[in-house]
């Protein structure tokens, strides 16, 4: 990391917590709120940007901005985020490296619009010309289109993203984007069906029967009045500030930019009302035939208008319904978002923004928010490798011995959850995959058996284990001891929600659709394809993606976003110190300080740093005449700085500890005003 001069120069709090004396984690919050409370909202931990929401809308997001952060150095300015991007856009553009940019933070924490920020400021410096606007603005435009059938109004967040998304941006040899590709994670498809009190399904429900014309809700056999369907709450039907009928015609046009023609977008349409209709469908439990339970259809209206929406027999579905034989389906990861304009033959430069849920700790932890903590601790693990890689990679260009940096690795909590053999994601699999009766407490049992010994890993005592382990834990729990907290699982649901269960007559029945974007959603339910073999459970699709993911992120120049949420209020202007708090720790931003200020904290130029302090020392005041690396070895001579405290690199002055780099700040600063105070007294002795 470079001494950001500017930084230190910045009188709202410290602008970048390598800089931060004494450094413990009451002074990293007050400095966050001495900050925030002057609009500051980004604050650096060397190149990492933490971004608080301000939860209202800063002027400092124009074109001005922009313009004003491209082309500088990260240390030139006040923090931004402008600067990360400008730097990553950089990057790849001039030295052709991969970037990524990781963005974390829990729900409501400005992860989304942090992700869109960065994607305007790319399209903003990029180049221009008909093909790369049009190119600019389909990119821009998928996420209108992900918010309508991806996110949903929760208590946490009006507008909250309910799946991970990573978006690959290509770009060609000059630094002009040439499309993208998605990668959507977990999707809370539950949601559908059910939304907690308080919160809302999907927001393109709500758009299309607020913002389509009369004529195309008749075609949809549609009302406008969302209380005709079940699968809208009513509660919170409509939100303050967010206009559905608008953002249907936004959704609607983004989707013709993106690249849908007008019939894909009917019949998105024809399913997106399927969905209302198949709400509405409900069940009357029918007499035993042939020793096995059975429903039928109560009011068939909903279904034969399904049916017509779909070009399904209505028998066909009918009999789907009623009855279950087991098979399951696999869950498609993996949306192209394919805008490629001819394909050179040369390697595409590729910018990814990840925009994934963070750590979650909340009373209630079930299966979604394991998986979830399972992927934030393969982040802090790609964290801690890319960064150390980086470091180590720049001490050796450097020449600089290198010294060991002492961190917590949380490759053992990974181990815990993902290992092949024993791993809390495999027992939890061959549970599934095990004949006989499997409930969530024989996969309890198997983790207290097994992992009884592993040191992030507690439960009740189980009747198999030798091992004593807390007694206060409930006893369908299990915890996790996650590098970011202690969470408490319940097991309830576990292998449900692992199974993924849907049922084989169902997928047939809509294989069978002459709908044929239906058709395309369920390839599993081809008779002629009919496989036997139990698809993947949902844990190991996860594992999987995850997996890839972090294949992917290796191979890139990581840009971290960590992004804090001042307050549960949606509020602008209030800071809860005991949230951010909360946030800071499992974020693990004091770990991520500590690993930046640990070997050496600053790095400099030669030339800068002369440039900087050259005034400190008579030898080197005013010109120097030598070599910048001579200059500063008898700067820092002269200044009696320790010598262990630095060392001397191709290019760069390595300094161990910020306290050194605070001494040489402080003397310029006297030096600088002493200055001062002469020439106002030769300006006085003139006049
Ligand atoms: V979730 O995990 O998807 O539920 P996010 O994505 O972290 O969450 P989001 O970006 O959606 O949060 O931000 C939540 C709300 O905070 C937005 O709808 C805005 O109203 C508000 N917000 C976030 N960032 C900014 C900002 N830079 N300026 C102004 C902001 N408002
Ligand atoms: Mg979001």
């Amino acid at each position: 990391m470079e001494v950001k001069t500017s930084l230190l120069d910045n009188m709202i709090g410290v602008g970048d917590m390598v800089l931060l004396e004494p450094l413990n984690e009451n002074s990293f919050i007050e400095n966050l709120r001495k900050r925030f409370d002057h609009n500051e909202i980004y604050t650096y931990i060397g190149s990492v940007v933490i971004s608080m929401n301000p939860y209202r809308s800063l002027p400092i997001f124009t074109p001005e901005k922009v313009e004003e952060y491209r082309n500088r150095n990260f240390y030139e300015l006040s923090p931004h985020i402008y600067a990360l991007a400008d730097e990553a856009y950089r990057s790849l553009r001039d030295q052709d490296k991969d970037q990524c940019i990781l963005i974390t933070g829990e729900s409501g924490a400005g992860k989304t619009e942090a992700s869109k920020l960065v994607m305007s400021y790319v399209a903003a410096v990029c180049g221009k010309g008909q093909e790369v606007n049009k190119v600019k603005e389909q990119l821009l435009q998928s996420n209108p289109v992900l918010e309508a059938f991806g996110n949903a109004k929760t208590v946490r967040n009006d507008n909250s993203s309910r799946f991970g998304k990573y978006m690959d941006i290509e770009f060609d040899f000059k630094g002009d984007p040439l499309g993208g590709v998605i990668s959507n994670y977990l999707l809370e498809k539950s949601r559908v069906c059910k939304q907690p009190r308080g919160e809302r399904n999907f927001h393109i429900f709500y758009q299309l029967l607020s913002g389509a014309s009369n004529d195309t809700l008749t075609k949809l056999k549609l009302d406008r009045d969302f209380s005709k369907y079940n699968y809208l709450s009513l509660d919170s039907a409509t939100v303050n500030g967010l206009d559905d009928a608008a953002s249907f015609r936004t959704v609607w046009n983004a989707m013709q930019i993106v690249g849908f023609m007008e019939d894909e977008v009917q019949s998105v349409l024809e399913l997106v009302a399927a969905v209302l209709k198949l709400g509405n469908i409900e069940f009357k439990p029918e007499s035993r035939v042939n020793g096995f339970d059975e429903s039928r259809v109560k009011d068939k209206n909903d279904l034969k208008e399904m049916c017509e929406l779909l070009g399904i027999e209505q028998s066909v579905l009918e009999r789907a319904f009623s009855y279950r034989t087991v098979e399951a389906k696999m869950e498609k990861v993996s949306t192209t978002l394919n805008v490629a304009q001819a394909q050179a033959k040369t390697r595409h430069k590729v910018m990814g923004v990840l925009d994934i849920y963070g750590f979650e700790i909340f009373e209630d932890n079930s299966f979604e928010q394991f998986i979830i903590n399972y992927c934030n601790e393969k982040l802090q693990q790609i964290f801690i490798e890319l960064t150390l890689r980086e470091e180590q990679e720049e001490y050796i260009r450097e020449g600089i011995e290198w010294t060991n940096i002492e961190y917590f690795n949380n490759a053992i909590i990974c181990d815990l959850i993902e290992n092949n053999q024993n791993g809390i994601l495999a027992m939890l699999d061959e549970e599934c995959l095990r004949p006989g009766t499997v409930t969530d407490d024989t996969f309890l049992d198997k983790l207290n058996t097994i992992c009884a010994e592993h040191q992030h890993f507690e439960s009740r005592l189980s009747k198999n284990s030798k091992f004593l382990t807390d007694h206060s834990l409930p006893h369908s729990c299990f915890r996790i001891q996650h590098y970011a907290g202690k969470v408490l699982y319940r097991v309830e649901g576990f292998v449900d929600k692992n199974n993924d269960l849907l049922y084989r007559d169902l997928s047939q029945a809509m294989y069978k659709a002459t709908h044929s974007l239906m058709k395309q959603l369920f390839p599993e339910g081809n008779p002629a394809k009919v496989n036997l073999k139990r698809p993947p459970t949902a844990g190991f699709q996860f594992k999987a993606s995850v997996g890839g993911l972090m294949r992917n992120l290796q191979t890139k120049n990581p840009n971290y976003i960590r992004c804090i949420k001042p307050n549960d209020k949606k509020a602008a202007h209030i800071f809860t110190e005991s949230l951010v708090c909360h946030q800071v720790r499992y974020l693990g931003l004091m770990e991520n300080v500590r690993v930046r200020r640990a070997g050496y904290a600053f790095r400099q130029s030669y030339e800068s740093s002369l440039e900087r302090y050259k005034m400190l020392c008579k030898q080197t005041w005013p010109h120097w005449r030598g070599a910048a690396r001579d200059g500063v070895e008898v700067l820092l001579t002269d200044c009696s700085v320790p010598a262990e405290e630095f060392a001397y690199g191709r290019s760069k002055i390595f300094i161990r500890n910020p306290r050194t780099l605070f001494t040489l700040e402080e003397r310029r600063r006297a030096c600088l005003e002493d200055l001062a105070t002469l020439i106002q007294k030769i300006y006085r002795g003139w006049r």
